[in-house]
């Protein structure tokens, strides 16, 4: 089966970022998932404007942008303005007064809409904004770091998430941790796609095309 492959771009050689993209560009990733920090909304600052930017000038794949910010809607022009369109936008719906005027911005904009929702938050808390997005980016860890451990209590959430993805139209995906386990499990369960990032893709020894290769055959 089928499962998107988003590649978490904090993980990756800052050294040879370049080099980095085209490999995994040619690797078969599916996508560029974009950690956006700001050291408030979680405590750690990780890439920014001009990485983001760069990475969309270096390949015609989508982006996955993950704004871990707060109030976005202050500042995401800054981000659609580099954006291309398909290019995804996850919001946190925590760290705004009123997520669904930036969810139309976003919208408004061409991109596709997304929220992340945290460990701690609850599926019925972001049943209204289901409604407008297009995807769902599910932490099963804290946000803020890569290499953090699983939240196995964030499993649960998907039973009440996934089967609402056909009757209401958006697509689960999985941010945190994320393992040749998690993967077997839950891409069969409708899971659409992983954010792979220390757990399965950066930092081993192999090439990322087997690595890629050998996820593929998971499911
Ligand atoms: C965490 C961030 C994630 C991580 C990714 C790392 O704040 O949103 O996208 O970069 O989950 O993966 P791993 O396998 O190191 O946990
Ligand atoms: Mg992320």
């Amino acid at each position: 089966m089928y499962y998107e492959l988003c590649a978490s771009m904090m993980c990756a050689d800052y050294g040879h970022l370049d080099r980095e993209v085209k490999a995994l560009d040619d690797a078969g990733i599916d996508s560029f998932h974009i950690d956006i920090m700001d050291g408030r909304y979680v405590p750690n600052f990780a890439m920014s404007l001009n990485d983001m930017a760069f990475i969309a000038s270096a390949t015609k794949k989508p982006l996955d942008v993950h704004l871990m910010i707060e109030h976005p809607n202050n500042n995401i022009h800054f981000f659609l303005n580099k954006l291309r369109p398909g290019d995804t936008v996850y919001i946190h719906p925590e760290a705004e007064y009123h997520p669904s005027t930036t969810l139309q911005k976003i919208i408004d904009a061409g991109m596709t809409p997304g929220i992340a929702i945290n460990p701690g938050t609850s599926v019925e808390t972001v049943v209204e904004m289901l409604q407008i997005v297009k995807k769902v980016l599910v932490m099963s860890v804290n946000p803020g770091n890569a290499g953090q451990m699983y939240l196995p209590y964030v499993s649960k959430k998907y039973d009440k998430l996934l089967p609402l993805q056909k009757e209401i139209g958006f697509s689960a995906y999985w941010d945190g941790a994320c393992s040749a386990d998690r993967i077997k499990e839950f891409a069969p369960k409708g899971v659409k796609g992983f954010v792979l990032g220390t757990t399965l893709l950066f930092g081993k020894k192999e090439p990322y095309k087997e690595t890629i290769a050998e996820i593929r055959k998971f499911v």
